[in-house]
């Protein structure tokens, strides 16, 4: 079981796991498809789509503690995923679709149109997970069914749940949080976003917080 669960990092404080995202998607409930599928495209030779299931039985499965680190300051610890490492992921869809090896981008779409584009070398590090499972059960709807992308090196908003497509990309595009977001989004360096020093951003996002959290809490 790989363990990436240590101290917090800067600017973050330990809350239990929670529904949470940016304040338009608080209302876009996801129902899970019977058959999930992956859409693979972008800059790519043979644009594909991979049946989820096939994929995951494919691939080893690997149960993994880390933690969630929310760029608005809240961090989940010792969440214990199951999936299969994204790096093999990658490599089975590399072989499949034939990215251009210029494309060092991948943008993550959810079935609730969320989007959120990660450095290739980021998401192919060795605690990426693509997760269907959370703490020993099926992944649910509010934490990402059918299937979630878990980057626990980066802020919250790469670790896209209801994961529905992938995209190669030649460029950084910003995702569904825009100019919130940082293209790296790593939490050690405190990245939260390509505007202002992150230590600005904890200090603005830890008033902004609760009411952010606001649109989750109410149905
Ligand atoms: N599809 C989708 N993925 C998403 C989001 C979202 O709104 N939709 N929000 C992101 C943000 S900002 C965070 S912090 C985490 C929250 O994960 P949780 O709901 O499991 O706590 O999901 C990320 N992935
Ligand atoms: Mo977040």
């Amino acid at each position: 079981m790989l363990d990436s669960a240590r101290q917090l990092p800067p600017g973050q404080h330990a809350v239990g796991l929670e529904r949470f995202g940016l304040p338009q998607f608080a209302r876009r409930h996801v129902d899970p498809p019977a058959r999930p599928v992956l859409t693979v495209g972008g800059a790519v030779r043979r644009p594909t789509q991979l049946d989820v299931g096939e994929l995951l039985a494919r691939l080893p499965r690997r149960e993994q503690r880390s933690d969630l680190h929310c760029v608005t300051t809240w961090s989940a610890l010792d969440l214990t995923w199951s999936g299969a490492p994204f790096r093999d992921v990658g490599q089975l869809i590399v072989g499949v679709v034939q990215p251009d090896p210029r494309a060092h981008w991948l943008m993550a779409a959810g079935l609730d149109g969320f989007q959120s584009c990660l450095s290739l070398d980021d998401v192919l590090a060795d605690d990426v997970l693509l997760a269907d499972r959370l703490h020993g059960a099926a992944l649910s709807p509010a934490h990402g069914a059918p299937l979630r992308l878990v980057v626990p090196a980066q802020y919250g908003y790469k670790s896209v749940k209801h994961l529905a497509a992938l995209e190669y990309r030649h460029t950084y595009a910003a995702g569904s949080a825009g100019l919130r977001e940082h293209p790296r989004g790593r939490v050690a360096q405190e990245e939260r976003s390509r505007f202002l020093p992150g230590f600005v951003w904890r200090r603005v996002w830890a008033l902004a917080l609760p009411v952010a959290r606001r649109p989750y809490r109410s149905r």
